[in-house]
């Protein structure tokens, strides 16, 4: 088992405002559970939010899925919820263009994904003018804390994000210690002793299923803990067909909740 220090300590040493306030908010809630709410319409995205808020730190979206979306009535209950509850938003937005067009689409369009969204990702695939891009566009947009993660490695069978890809991407994010906080990634990639203290967020967690029949595979909240995860992604896991949302929130918040005692503490 891994060892790595407590969210609260890692919370005061870190460079990003964002990682700060989500690590308290953790520490605070005893959440490392991302919500990952993949629905079609508005008023089922914001009944699941309302009903998983209190067992989560984080909700992270696919917000160009809901048909209905509209800026007023989808993002402006979203952020007063979170407020309600307590968590950071995440859209998982994955900007994989030059600089350029990311800055573009990162704070424009009909999302303004900048404007609302603590934590967006993106791949590496293009190369570091991504980051570049995409700070501008934070910084021109708002001036609340955002914080980006790399996706050094991907959850579905076959990825080709692995082996030498998945090292440039960890590379790529030496490259600013303030707005990368991190990585999607199915395991933890050092970094302490050069300074870096990133977030190992993890999907692909399910506790009843193996997959999905479309490539997804999930791992349990022990197996992904046990390689460094800091926060597990659950989506279908939460509220797929004929599951109690507020059961399975309180279901995998626990057990989020003890593995990380259980590595912090041994
Ligand atoms: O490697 C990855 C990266 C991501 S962000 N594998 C993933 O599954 N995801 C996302 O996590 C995916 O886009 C989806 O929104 C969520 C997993 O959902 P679930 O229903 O399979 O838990």
């Amino acid at each position: 088992m891994l060892k790595k220090a407590t969210y609260s300590e890692r919370a005061q040493h870190h460079k990003s405002e964002v990682a700060k306030k989500l690590l308290t908010l953790m520490e605070e809630k005893k959440s490392n559970l991302c919500a990952s709410i993949d629905v079609r319409s508005t008023s089922e995205f914001l009944t699941l939010v309302d009903k998983l808020g209190p067992f989560i730190c984080m909700v992270k979206t696919h917000i160009d899925i809901i048909d209905d979306f509209t800026y007023e009535g989808t993002i402006i209950p979203l952020v007063e919820l979170s407020k309600k509850h307590k968590f950071l938003i995440f859209e998982d937005r994955k900007f994989a263009d030059i600089g350029n067009t990311v800055k573009a689409q990162y704070s424009g369009g009909a999302f303004k994904i900048a404007k609302w969204a603590d934590i967006t990702n993106a791949h590496g695939v293009t190369g570091s003018g991504i980051v570049h891009g995409l700070k501008q566009a934070a910084s021109e947009t708002t001036k609340e804390p955002r914080g980006l993660l790399m996706l050094a490695e991907l959850s579905s069978k076959g990825s080709l994000a692995q082996g030498e890809y998945t090292q440039k991407t960890v590379e790529i994010a030496k490259e600013d210690k303030e707005f990368i906080i991190g990585f999607i990634s199915q395991r933890d990639f050092g970094g302490y002793h050069e300074g870096y203290d990133w977030l190992i967020m993890t999907p692909g967690v399910g506790l009843d299923e193996k997959g999905d029949g479309l490539g997804q595979q999930y791992r349990t909240v022990e197996d992904v803990f046990s390689t460094g995860t800091d926060l597990i992604i659950v989506g279908r896991g939460l509220f797929g067909k004929g599951r109690d949302p507020e059961t399975e929130g309180r279901r995998y918040q626990d057990a989020g909740w003890k593995a990380y005692l259980n590595r912090v503490n041994n």
